[in-house]
């Protein structure tokens, strides 16, 4: 995730502080406006380096002491951010330049978690948060003495392929999330009230205000897109599940077309790339192991780093700040609790930025720096805007980036920086697009079906009876997965999924999903990229380079349907490219399909 809006909701909430006078509605004026947003800005930028040194603080050395400084911290800027944005409502009647009115808006309603306007109702949600977020970052499941961290777990679900010690590392990461169920529970409560507050329906309805279109519109924009990879998606399952049943049996895999979550090759069966060699192509010939390749030429976590760096340079983009060596976190420390979830941070809304990972020395987090990096050099393109344009043109773009660019991670990348000496003849492509489909198509209802859940508790259609029940009929409805073993409301499956102690929209995923595929198919066009767009990449190409500039220094500050027109020649978000770059896949897994009872 990025630690921005949270960071911006912050800063904001201190700027209100500031001696301002506020504005009855009746009287203001245009220069009103325009003092009140200067004297937002010019706080905005004094204050939120404060909130983020306690919050990367809080992050990397989780102790009592910390959250209580956290919570602290969110307390007083929620406080003060709901007085800020009601300050902007006085402005909501007078006719105003769209630049005015877009910062306007922004104050208003570019938040994701919005305290209610009473002292104790506030401290008690910023408690919670800290808390919560806590909570996951320090989670172990513990046998006697013997415990195990996420990372532990995760490993055992990626590399086991036996089905027992899979459903024990599966259920043991879920004991961590039950604790959380009461507190979650408060915090929607709490949350819905301060975003009734601010005039929205819900949490959920706020969050999905902020695209640049009417808000009810979003939800239809979403499952057109679905609908596009959908059926890509159906063939990769039904293949999935005939070659893991071929492997666990139908004792263990159950016969209603559902895949058990615990056998993927990922704690939330997210991404299935570890799955790969149960499922491959057997005329694939063999793939590139990124992971081998690493080991071979002794890459370690800063080496992995300074390539993806290299990545982002040869496009035209400066070099990283001294300072981002020094005071990132790249390694797992072995003496203390740190929120190992990867991010990315914009300390100083300058040239203070980092990323904070546990890096381990593979593939999937050497996509993952791109992923965070992505995030760093958006946030240092667009500083010379409004700090409150600083983001992402919407946050399915800053999700995007720095998967666009590891999409370009192909075979002759890997020759360009010296990994391989020969390009594998494309006859064995197979393979390897079943590799990224595993790793980006699995993704995508899972992107989606997560704010469906928390849309459905924010508005109610979920009830706090039934959270998980809830969480396990979207995730068989979306995913075609399925618990392993029975689940209650005992359990509380969701919490041990990051962003939900932590409170980070989802949406942006599923988005970003399909973005950085018509983000790499405009980008190798302007390239000038002839062939498979598979076989595409802009490493140390100039003129794709100046294209993602162009759109990284916009941030927000104009609609996401501008920023798609410089990048894309389109105002729209469209899933073709997907279906483009996975076409020959999809001829192979439907000819493989042909006979299997396929859907569930
Ligand atoms: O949370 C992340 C990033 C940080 S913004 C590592 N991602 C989602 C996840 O891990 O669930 C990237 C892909 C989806
Ligand atoms: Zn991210």
């Amino acid at each position: 995730m990025i630690k921005k809006s949270v960071l911006l909701a912050a800063s904001m909430a201190l700027a209100a502080c500031q001696p301002h006078q506020k504005p009855s509605s009746d009287a203001v004026t245009v220069a009103d406006a325009e003092q009140f947003l200067a004297q937002v800005e010019t706080t905005l930028i004094k204050d939120a380096e404060y909130a983020a040194r306690i919050a990367w603080v809080q992050a990397n050395f989780i102790t009592e002491d910390t959250v209580w400084l956290g919570a602290k911290s969110i307390e007083k800027m929620g406080a003060l951010q709901v007085k800020f944005a009601n300050q902007a409502k006085a402005f909501d009647d007078i006719e105003l330049p769209a630049d005015m009115r877009r910062r306007l808006n922004i104050i208003k309603g570019g938040m994701t978690l919005a305290a209610p306007n009473d002292a104790d109702k506030n401290a008690r949600l910023a408690q919670i948060m800290a808390n919560l977020s806590a909570t996951y970052g320090a989670g172990k499941y513990c046998q006697g003495e013997d415990c195990q961290n996420l990372g532990q777990l995760s490993k055992t679900i990626a590399e086991s392929r036996d089905a027992d010690e899979l459903l024990n590392a599966w259920n043991g990461w879920r004991t961590v999330s039950p604790a959380m169920r009461d507190s979650y529970q408060e915090m929607v409560t709490l949350a819905n009230e301060g975003a009734r507050e601010l005039g929205f329906d819900d949490t959920g309805a706020m969050w999905r205000a902020g695209y640049d279109m009417p808000a009810n519109d979003f939800p239809v924009e979403l499952d057109r897109l679905w609908g596009q990879v959908k059926p890509l998606y159906d063939s990769l399952q039904c293949h999935v599940r005939t070659k893991l049943t071929d492997h666990y049996g139908e004792a263990v895999m159950g016969n209603d077309g559902m895949i058990p979550a615990h056998l993927l090759g990922n704690m939330w069966a997210q991404d299935w790339t570890a799955v790969y060699d149960l499922v491959k192509p057997q005329d694939a010939g063999s793939t590139i192991d990124v992971t081998a390749l690493l080991a071979e030429h002794d890459y370690d976590a800063e080496k992995m780093v300074k390539t993806a760096e290299g990545f982002f340079t040869s496009l035209g983009l400066d070099p990283l700040p001294e300072t981002f060596w020094t005071r990132s976190l790249f390694l797992k420390p072995r003496d203390r609790d740190v929120q190992c979830h990867a991010s990315a941070w914009d300390i100083d809304n300058e040239e203070d930025i980092r990323i904070k990972m546990c890096i381990k020395e593979d593939y999937e987090d050497f996509v993952t720096i791109h992923h965070e990096l992505g995030h760093n050099f958006y946030q240092r393109a667009y500083k010379d805007q409004s700090i409150l344009y600083r983001n992402g043109a919407n946050d399915g773009f800053h999700e995007a980036i720095g998967d666009t660019v590891a999409l370009s991670i192909t075979p002759q990348y890997l020759k360009d920086i010296g990994l391989i000496d020969e390009v594998p003849a494309s006859s064995n492509d197979l393979g390897m697009l079943m590799k990224k489909a595993l790793e980006k198509i699995a993704f995508v209802p899972f992107g989606l079906m997560i704010d469906q859940w928390r849309w459905k508790v924010f508005n109610g259609e979920i009830s706090a009876e039934e959270y998980n029940a809830g969480w396990w009929r979207l995730r068989n409805q979306y995913q075609g997965v399925k618990a392993p073993n029975e689940r209650t409301e005992d359990h509380f499956d969701p919490g041990a999924k990051y962003h939900i102690p932590g409170n980070t929209p989802y949406t942006r995923y599923f988005l970003a999903h399909i973005l950085q595929f018509q983000f790499h198919r405009e980008l190798c066009e302007a390239a000038g990229f002839e062939g498979d767009l598979h076989q595409c990449s802009i490493y140390g190409n100039k003129a794709a380079g100046e294209k993602l500039i162009k759109v990284l220094e916009m941030g927000a500050s104009q609609p996401w349907q501008d920023a798609m027109e410089v990048v894309a020649n389109s105002r729209d978000m469209d899933a073709t490219a997907v279906v483009d770059y996975f076409a020959p896949l999809k001829t192979w897994l439907d000819e493989q399909n042909k006979g299997r009872d396929c859907g569930w």
